[in-house]
């Protein structure tokens, strides 16, 4: 069983991000996503606070067809745990993450691939789109 992990905050689920998950599962067998919780977000990755709380951000995932588990992202330093503890083989992530420096010390633990980052799809675009109104 080839199991994917991928992290995220997937707040105001979109294509953008159903269309990541897809394509992260159909590297595999099994797709964790480990959502940001709500102070990893805004303290570490200096995002607005998310629309949806954690748990909401979580029961919206797990509904999805792609994922079989969502589990918490509340730091920066968890990811070689995680790959350690759920058997991982790949990690994914959208390609605005490559060169980020925040996953290529992965390679020494799993597979690491980046996929096309889905355009003119984004939380923020949807924020700001629904203000115009
Ligand atoms: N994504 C994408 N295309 C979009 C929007 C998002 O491919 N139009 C991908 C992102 O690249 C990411 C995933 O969907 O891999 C989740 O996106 P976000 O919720 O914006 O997550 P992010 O804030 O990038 O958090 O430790 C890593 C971080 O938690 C990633």
């Amino acid at each position: 069983m080839r199991r994917i992990l991928t992290y995220g905050t997937f707040d105001l689920l979109h294509w953008g991000h159903i269309h990541l998950l897809k394509r992260a599962r159909a590297l595999g067998d099994y797709l964790i996503v480990a959502a940001s919780t709500d102070d990893f977000a805004v303290r570490a990755k200096h995002q607005k606070a998310p629309y949806h709380q954690f748990q909401t951000r979580c029961d919206m995932l797990e509904a999805v067809r792609y994922v079989d588990l969502v589990i918490g992202e509340s730091t920066w330093e968890q990811k070689v745990d995680d790959i350690r503890r759920y058997h991982v083989d790949t990690v994914v992530m959208g390609s605005n993450w490559k060169g980020s420096g925040r996953f290529e010390y992965l390679r020494d633990y799993c597979d690491l691939v980046y996929l096309p980052h889905t355009p003119g799809m984004s939380t923020n675009k949807i924020r700001r789109d629904l203000l115009a109104d």
